[in-house]
């Protein structure tokens, strides 16, 4: 196996009642498995491929072989994003850093019309996806993205992210997307979003843009 479903950082049941154990126990051993699965499946008969990484996979898929490269990008990225989902999840969430507040301040007014505005995005997506906060040419953005695809693919980012795939969420809220989010935002892991804000804000590069604001 070369790709592994990585370890969830809470117990099935730590999210409840916002996020009920069996919708997580589900989503991560069965889609997400599902997932780890089918990429290693895809990439079992080419081994020169199986010592890259999930961003590579997903960034250089114009390299990989026609046959495969469907059911690479999807099961890649779909593994990826998911990883991100639940590091990003936690009972004891915390609140912004004042540096990641700062950052949401400057980009969006306030944290309150963050949440509306990615609240927003999320309600609005059409069918299957993924909601995100990004780092962006140096700035805060909202931006959704369909199916299986990653920030990465725009440029941009990711350091916070929703899943809107229905199976995030039907079986305890069914069609009722803006409850699993108001809910959702009651387990951000905002301790998490802020390293990770911080660590795009220490990456090769952002420095000059620091300087140059
Ligand atoms: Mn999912």
């Amino acid at each position: 196996m070369i790709h592994t479903l990585p370890k969830l950082p809470f117990a099935y049941d730590a999210l409840e009642p916002h996020l009920d154990a069996r919708t997580v126990e589900i989503h991560y051993g069965k889609h997400h498995q599902a997932y780890v699965d089918n990429l290693n499946k895809a990439l079992s008969a080419y081994p020169e491929l199986q010592a890259w990484t999930l961003e590579q996979l997903i960034l250089r898929s114009s390299e990989v072989p026609e046959k495969i490269r469907t059911a690479v990008r999807n099961n890649a990225g779909q593994h990826l994003n998911h990883s991100l989902y639940w590091q990003y999840l936690s009972p004891r969430g915390g609140n912004p850093s004042s540096a990641l507040l700062a950052g949401i301040t400057r980009a969006f007014g306030s944290l309150a019309s963050f949440q509306a505005q990615f609240t927003q995005t999320a309600l609005a997506h059409f069918g299957s996806g993924w909601a995100w906060l990004v780092v962006h040419h140096g700035a805060l953005e909202v931006l959704s993205t369909p199916n299986q695809e990653n920030p990465l693919v725009l440029g941009a980012q990711p350091i916070l992210v929703c899943d809107v795939w229905e199976h995030a969420y039907y079986l305890k809220y069914q069609n009722r997307r803006a409850d699993y989010l108001a809910a959702w935002w009651k387990v951000v892991d905002w301790n998490r979003v802020a390293e990770a804000f911080s660590a795009v804000g220490d990456a090769p590069g952002a420095s000059r843009r620091k300087r140059d604001e």
